[in-house]
């Protein structure tokens, strides 16, 4: 298998510029994510379900800056986005949710315990970042990034900080990724949360960036930029990117006003990416075709009784 068909959304037959292309992958995303919801509101899929409605541009912008071949990324409870940005592996995913054999892992844990390829995803708040140190160090020789995704509320997790720490006193190559929804489960930030994150990471030694926007290709060139600084050697980085979550927690834990959901609604990166394309219906047709499809594969494929592993 060659890289490209490992990592290339291209295989889907079209040829796309590149803003063309993360506009493609974020449509895609969230046409996965609606589906998703709506097979849960049909009882379709046992589990439990963290979309990334909202959020699809931070997962295109990054994976489209990394070197896949070598570069590591952990990922958390709310991953298809960036999982999906990661490989395109459509049918895959589907089916992991879904407990069937053509899962990424054979259908065995869901979509919080991915382990494919350098991307991995765990659901324990904060237990990913020490591991993220860890293959920063182990890829530090060859030129290798790690980024690591976490969700404010997971700033309250103490290992974050240890992680923080040593990333800064080792000069690890890792990106941690702060996406800011503002929310985390039903809480609101500003209920928990005291001072400024990036301060956070700055007292530890480590560089920081901000980025308060849902434009891909801005997000894009700061993602291009941060990483390719920590590929050649400077410090490792935190940048808190300004986020929304369009969806419930999970599946239908929304407790925020409708007033609240419209103001964020203005926000949408899909919406707000539609002009960096001619034919946003017709890629958004292609989009619903694939997804169907892949669902049908997932489908036909054997619901894994336990006997086949990843
Ligand atoms: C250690 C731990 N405690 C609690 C949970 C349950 N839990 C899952 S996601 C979540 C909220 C996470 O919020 P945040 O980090 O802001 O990410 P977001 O869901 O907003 O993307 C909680 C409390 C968990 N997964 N792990």
């Amino acid at each position: 298998m060659t890289s490209g068909d490992r990592f290339n959304a291209d295989h889907l037959g079209l040829s796309l510029t590149q803003a063309e292309r993360l506009y493609f992958q974020m449509r895609l995303i969230r046409e996965f994510e609606t589906t998703l919801l709506d097979l849960f509101s049909q009882n379709a899929v046992f589990g439990t379900t963290h979309t990334c409605l909202g959020q699809e541009a931070n997962a295109v912008a990054i994976m489209e800056a990394l070197d896949r071949n070598i570069d590591t990324v952990w990922s958390n409870h709310r991953c298809h986005g960036h999982f999906l940005a990661y490989c395109g592996k459509v049918a895959e995913l589907f089916a992991e949710i879904m407990g069937r054999e053509l899962g990424v892992c054979a259908g065995r844990g869901g979509s919080q315990h991915i382990c494919w390829h350098r991307f991995h995803s765990n659901g324990v708040q904060g237990g990913i970042v020490p591991l993220a140190l860890g293959t920063a160090m182990a890829g530090k020789a060859e030129g290798a990034v790690t980024v690591v995704f976490l969700g404010d509320g997971t700033l309250g997790q103490g290992v974050v900080y240890e992680c923080l720490n040593l990333a800064a006193l080792w000069q690890l190559p890792v990106l941690f990724v702060l996406e800011d929804n503002g929310v985390a489960q039903t809480t609101p930030s500003e209920l928990v949360f005291s001072g400024n994150a990036q301060a956070r990471a700055e007292a530890f030694g480590l560089e920081s960036a901000y980025s308060d926007t849902s434009e891909v290709m801005a997000l894009h060139a700061t993602a291009s930029d941060l990483i390719s600084r920590i590929r050649n050697g400077g410090s490792p980085c935190f940048w808190h990117i300004r986020s929304v979550r369009l969806g419930p927690h999970s599946k239908g834990d929304d407790t925020r006003s409708p007033e609240q959901m419209a103001a964020l609604q203005q926000r949408d990166p899909v919406r707000l990416n539609e002009r960096l394309v001619d034919t946003p219906l017709r890629l958004e047709q292609r989009c619903k075709t694939i997804i169907r499809e892949a669902l049908a594969q997932a489908e036909a494929s054997p619901v894994n009784d336990g006997s086949l592993t990843a």
